[in-house]
Protein backbone atom coordinates (compact mmCIF):
# COMPACT_ATOMS: atom_id res chain seq x y z
CA UNK A 1 0.00 0.00 0.00
CA UNK A 2 1.28 3.25 -0.75
CA UNK A 3 2.12 5.50 1.95
CA UNK A 4 1.87 8.98 2.34
CA UNK A 5 5.46 10.69 2.60
CA UNK A 6 5.02 14.19 0.99
CA UNK A 7 2.51 16.89 0.40
CA UNK A 8 3.32 18.61 -2.73
CA UNK A 9 1.12 22.50 -2.08
CA UNK A 10 0.53 24.61 -5.50
CA UNK A 11 0.68 27.69 -4.49
CA UNK A 12 -1.50 30.45 -6.89
CA UNK A 13 -5.12 29.57 -5.68
CA UNK A 14 -4.60 27.10 -3.96
CA UNK A 15 -2.56 28.08 -0.70
CA UNK A 16 -4.40 31.93 -1.17
CA UNK A 17 -6.98 33.40 -3.25
CA UNK A 18 -3.67 35.38 -5.15
CA UNK A 19 -4.96 35.77 -8.83
CA UNK A 20 -7.97 38.48 -8.48
CA UNK A 21 -7.07 40.98 -6.32
CA UNK A 22 -2.78 40.16 -6.23
CA UNK A 23 -1.28 38.66 -9.51
CA UNK A 24 -4.17 40.43 -11.83
CA UNK A 25 -3.58 44.25 -9.96
CA UNK A 26 -0.08 43.85 -10.04
CA UNK A 27 -0.03 43.25 -13.79
CA UNK A 28 -2.00 46.26 -14.21
CA UNK A 29 -0.46 48.29 -12.13
CA UNK A 30 2.65 47.83 -14.15
CA UNK A 31 0.98 48.35 -17.60
CA UNK A 32 0.03 52.23 -15.91
CA UNK A 33 3.42 52.30 -15.12
CA UNK A 34 4.71 51.69 -18.40
CA UNK A 35 2.04 53.97 -20.05
CA UNK A 36 0.39 51.22 -21.48
CA UNK A 37 -3.32 51.57 -22.21
CA UNK A 38 -3.68 47.84 -21.33
CA UNK A 39 -5.64 46.50 -17.87
CA UNK A 40 -7.04 43.16 -17.64
CA UNK A 41 -10.51 43.40 -15.49
CA UNK A 42 -11.83 40.35 -13.60
CA UNK A 43 -13.41 38.11 -16.59
CA UNK A 44 -10.72 38.94 -19.35
CA UNK A 45 -8.29 38.11 -16.59
CA UNK A 46 -9.96 35.04 -16.05
CA UNK A 47 -10.04 33.85 -19.77
CA UNK A 48 -5.85 34.47 -19.55
CA UNK A 49 -5.40 31.60 -16.72
CA UNK A 50 -5.49 29.22 -19.32
CA UNK A 51 -2.05 30.20 -19.86
CA UNK A 52 0.28 29.66 -17.17
CA UNK A 53 3.46 32.10 -15.86
CA UNK A 54 2.64 35.32 -16.09
CA UNK A 55 5.22 36.39 -18.90
CA UNK A 56 3.77 33.52 -21.12
CA UNK A 57 0.39 34.89 -20.25
CA UNK A 58 1.47 38.70 -21.38
CA UNK A 59 2.96 37.24 -24.51
CA UNK A 60 -0.62 35.01 -25.00
CA UNK A 61 -2.53 38.45 -24.37
CA UNK A 62 -0.46 39.99 -27.19
CA UNK A 63 -1.08 36.91 -29.25
CA UNK A 64 -4.72 36.09 -29.07
CA UNK A 65 -5.50 39.99 -29.99
CA UNK A 66 -3.43 39.25 -33.53
CA UNK A 67 -1.32 42.18 -32.12
CA UNK A 68 2.12 42.27 -33.04
CA UNK A 69 4.06 41.01 -30.20
CA UNK A 70 6.49 42.52 -27.45
CA UNK A 71 10.00 41.55 -27.61
CA UNK A 72 10.73 39.01 -24.78
CA UNK A 73 13.06 41.55 -23.01
CA UNK A 74 10.33 44.30 -22.63
CA UNK A 75 8.12 41.16 -21.74
CA UNK A 76 10.92 40.75 -18.70
CA UNK A 77 11.13 44.10 -17.65
CA UNK A 78 7.48 44.59 -17.36
CA UNK A 79 7.24 41.21 -15.85
CA UNK A 80 9.59 42.28 -13.09
CA UNK A 81 7.91 45.30 -12.01
CA UNK A 82 4.91 43.44 -11.80
CA UNK A 83 6.54 40.80 -9.31
CA UNK A 84 7.69 44.20 -7.21
CA UNK A 85 4.20 45.28 -6.97
CA UNK A 86 2.91 42.02 -6.44
CA UNK A 87 5.00 41.37 -3.19
CA UNK A 88 4.17 45.01 -2.46
CA UNK A 89 0.06 43.71 -2.12
CA UNK A 90 1.33 40.36 -0.31
CA UNK A 91 3.71 42.59 2.25
CA UNK A 92 -0.20 44.83 2.52
CA UNK A 93 -1.51 41.09 4.19
CA UNK A 94 -4.33 41.72 2.26
CA UNK A 95 -4.86 38.23 0.72
CA UNK A 96 -5.09 35.80 3.91
CA UNK A 97 -4.37 32.18 3.20
CA UNK A 98 -7.09 30.28 2.03
CA UNK A 99 -9.34 28.32 5.25
CA UNK A 100 -8.09 25.00 6.28
CA UNK A 101 -4.80 25.90 4.50
CA UNK A 102 -2.70 26.30 7.61
CA UNK A 103 -4.34 23.78 9.74
CA UNK A 104 -3.50 21.36 7.21
CA UNK A 105 0.19 22.35 6.64
CA UNK A 106 0.71 22.30 10.27
CA UNK A 107 -1.17 18.79 10.72
CA UNK A 108 0.98 17.42 7.94
CA UNK A 109 4.10 18.84 9.90
CA UNK A 110 3.20 17.71 13.08
CA UNK A 111 2.73 13.89 11.72
CA UNK A 112 5.83 14.11 10.01
CA UNK A 113 5.26 14.88 6.42
CA UNK A 114 7.27 16.61 4.36
CA UNK A 115 6.27 19.62 2.46
CA UNK A 116 7.19 21.17 -0.66
CA UNK A 117 5.44 23.66 -2.69
CA UNK A 118 5.68 23.18 -6.86
CA UNK A 119 4.28 26.30 -8.33
CA UNK A 120 4.71 27.98 -11.75
CA UNK A 121 4.84 31.46 -9.70
CA UNK A 122 7.76 33.50 -9.87
CA UNK A 123 10.42 32.10 -6.72
CA UNK A 124 10.26 35.61 -5.28
CA UNK A 125 6.03 36.26 -5.34
CA UNK A 126 6.49 33.14 -3.62
CA UNK A 127 8.78 33.86 -0.70
CA UNK A 128 6.76 37.36 -0.02
CA UNK A 129 3.41 35.01 0.39
CA UNK A 130 5.20 32.39 2.74
CA UNK A 131 6.56 35.61 4.49
CA UNK A 132 3.74 37.51 5.27
CA UNK A 133 0.73 35.12 5.14
CA UNK A 134 2.65 32.26 6.88
CA UNK A 135 5.03 33.60 8.41
CA UNK A 136 8.90 33.53 7.59
CA UNK A 137 9.24 29.94 10.19
CA UNK A 138 7.74 28.18 7.35
CA UNK A 139 10.77 28.92 5.41
CA UNK A 140 12.58 25.71 7.30
CA UNK A 141 9.38 23.54 7.41
CA UNK A 142 9.01 23.27 3.16
CA UNK A 143 11.94 21.09 2.26
CA UNK A 144 11.97 22.13 -1.78
CA UNK A 145 10.45 25.28 -3.40
CA UNK A 146 10.08 24.47 -6.54
CA UNK A 147 8.72 27.71 -8.99
CA UNK A 148 9.08 29.52 -12.14
CA UNK A 149 11.33 29.24 -14.47
CA UNK A 150 13.58 26.27 -12.78
CA UNK A 151 11.73 24.16 -15.68
CA UNK A 152 11.06 25.15 -18.86
CA UNK A 153 7.46 23.65 -19.45
CA UNK A 154 4.62 25.42 -17.08
CA UNK A 155 1.96 23.30 -16.26
CA UNK A 156 -0.22 21.77 -17.00
CA UNK A 157 2.85 19.99 -18.21
CA UNK A 158 4.07 17.82 -15.54
CA UNK A 159 8.12 19.11 -15.30
CA UNK A 160 7.54 21.30 -11.89
CA UNK A 161 6.21 18.18 -10.06
CA UNK A 162 9.23 15.54 -11.16
CA UNK A 163 11.79 18.68 -10.47
CA UNK A 164 10.08 18.57 -6.85
CA UNK A 165 10.21 14.87 -6.66
CA UNK A 166 13.34 15.24 -7.91
CA UNK A 167 14.74 16.95 -5.29
CA UNK A 168 13.30 15.74 -2.51
CA UNK A 169 14.62 11.90 -3.73
CA UNK A 170 10.85 10.61 -3.46
CA UNK A 171 8.86 8.67 -5.76
CA UNK A 172 4.65 9.88 -6.93
CA UNK A 173 3.96 6.64 -5.17
CA UNK A 174 4.26 8.31 -1.86
CA UNK A 175 3.39 11.99 -2.58
CA UNK A 176 0.13 13.99 -2.92
CA UNK A 177 -0.80 16.93 -4.68
CA UNK A 178 -2.94 20.03 -3.55
CA UNK A 179 -4.21 22.32 -6.37
CA UNK A 180 -6.74 24.76 -7.82
CA UNK A 181 -7.08 24.58 -11.44
CA UNK A 182 -7.62 22.36 -14.44
CA UNK A 183 -4.12 23.32 -15.80
CA UNK A 184 -2.33 22.36 -12.04
CA UNK A 185 -4.66 18.55 -11.99
CA UNK A 186 -3.53 18.17 -15.01
CA UNK A 187 0.21 18.22 -14.26
CA UNK A 188 0.07 16.59 -10.95
CA UNK A 189 -2.05 13.68 -13.13
CA UNK A 190 0.47 13.90 -15.62
CA UNK A 191 3.65 13.24 -13.20
CA UNK A 192 1.67 10.39 -11.61
CA UNK A 193 0.60 12.26 -8.27
CA UNK A 194 -2.94 11.59 -6.39
CA UNK A 195 -4.21 14.79 -6.27
CA UNK A 196 -6.77 16.83 -4.28
CA UNK A 197 -8.45 20.42 -5.60
CA UNK A 198 -10.03 23.21 -3.79
CA UNK A 199 -11.99 25.19 -6.26
CA UNK A 200 -12.21 28.36 -6.28
CA UNK A 201 -14.40 31.66 -8.52
CA UNK A 202 -12.01 31.14 -11.47
CA UNK A 203 -11.74 27.69 -11.43
CA UNK A 204 -15.03 25.96 -10.27
CA UNK A 205 -15.79 25.16 -14.11
CA UNK A 206 -12.68 23.57 -14.87
CA UNK A 207 -12.48 19.81 -15.83
CA UNK A 208 -11.14 18.20 -13.04
CA UNK A 209 -12.67 14.01 -13.99
CA UNK A 210 -10.16 11.72 -12.84
CA UNK A 211 -9.06 13.98 -9.31
CA UNK A 212 -9.17 12.08 -5.99
CA UNK A 213 -11.02 14.52 -4.73
CA UNK A 214 -12.58 17.79 -5.12
CA UNK A 215 -13.81 20.47 -2.63
CA UNK A 216 -14.84 24.16 -2.33
CA UNK A 217 -12.24 24.41 0.35
CA UNK A 218 -10.03 22.53 2.79
CA UNK A 219 -12.39 24.19 5.22
CA UNK A 220 -11.79 24.30 9.41
CA UNK A 221 -13.33 22.64 12.48
CA UNK A 222 -14.78 25.69 13.83
CA UNK A 223 -16.28 26.53 10.66
CA UNK A 224 -19.19 25.96 7.91
CA UNK A 225 -19.19 22.47 6.58
CA UNK A 226 -16.99 22.25 2.98
CA UNK A 227 -19.08 21.58 0.06
CA UNK A 228 -17.85 18.24 -1.62
CA UNK A 229 -17.90 18.31 -5.54
CA UNK A 230 -16.41 14.98 -6.48
CA UNK A 231 -15.83 12.27 -3.74
CA UNK A 232 -14.71 9.43 -6.31
CA UNK A 233 -13.67 7.33 -2.68
CA UNK A 234 -16.76 8.13 -0.55
CA UNK A 235 -14.61 9.36 1.79
CA UNK A 236 -16.74 10.19 4.93
CA UNK A 237 -16.40 12.68 7.75
CA UNK A 238 -16.38 15.67 4.94
CA UNK A 239 -16.75 18.32 7.07
CA UNK A 240 -13.34 19.96 6.40
CA UNK A 241 -10.30 18.09 4.63
CA UNK A 242 -8.21 16.64 7.63
CA UNK A 243 -4.41 14.17 6.92
CA UNK A 244 -6.41 11.71 7.56
CA UNK A 245 -8.47 12.01 4.71
CA UNK A 246 -5.09 12.70 2.33
CA UNK A 247 -3.79 9.40 3.74
CA UNK A 248 -6.74 7.56 2.91
CA UNK A 249 -6.48 8.84 -0.79
CA UNK A 250 -2.59 7.75 -1.22
CA UNK A 251 -3.87 4.15 0.25
CA UNK A 252 -6.52 3.46 -2.09
C1 LIG B 1 -0.05 30.24 -11.20
C2 LIG B 1 0.32 31.00 -12.36
C3 LIG B 1 1.22 32.15 -12.18
C4 LIG B 1 0.57 33.36 -11.53
C5 LIG B 1 1.39 34.57 -11.78
O1 LIG B 1 -0.36 28.92 -11.61
O2 LIG B 1 -0.04 30.71 -13.48
O3 LIG B 1 1.67 32.53 -13.45
O4 LIG B 1 -0.70 33.57 -12.11
O5 LIG B 1 2.67 34.40 -11.30
P1 LIG B 1 -0.26 27.72 -10.58
P2 LIG B 1 3.95 34.93 -12.10
O6 LIG B 1 -1.16 28.06 -9.42
O7 LIG B 1 -0.79 26.53 -11.32
O8 LIG B 1 1.17 27.55 -10.20
O9 LIG B 1 3.57 36.24 -12.70
O10 LIG B 1 5.00 35.07 -11.02
O11 LIG B 1 4.28 33.90 -13.13
MG1 LIG C 1 -2.97 27.23 -8.81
Amino acid sequence: MAELKCLLWDVDGTLADTERDGHRVAFNLAFEEAGMDRRWDVPTYGELLAVTGGKERIKFDYQRRDLEPLPDEEIARLHARKTEHYQGLIASGEIPLRPGVKRLLTEAYDAGITLSVATTTTPSALDALIEHSLGSEWFKQFAVLAAGDIVPAKKPAPDIYFYAMQELGISSDNCLALEDSGNGWLAAHAAGLKCVVAINDYTHMHDFTGADLVVSEFGDPDAKNIFVIENPLNLDNLHHVTLAHLKTIMGA
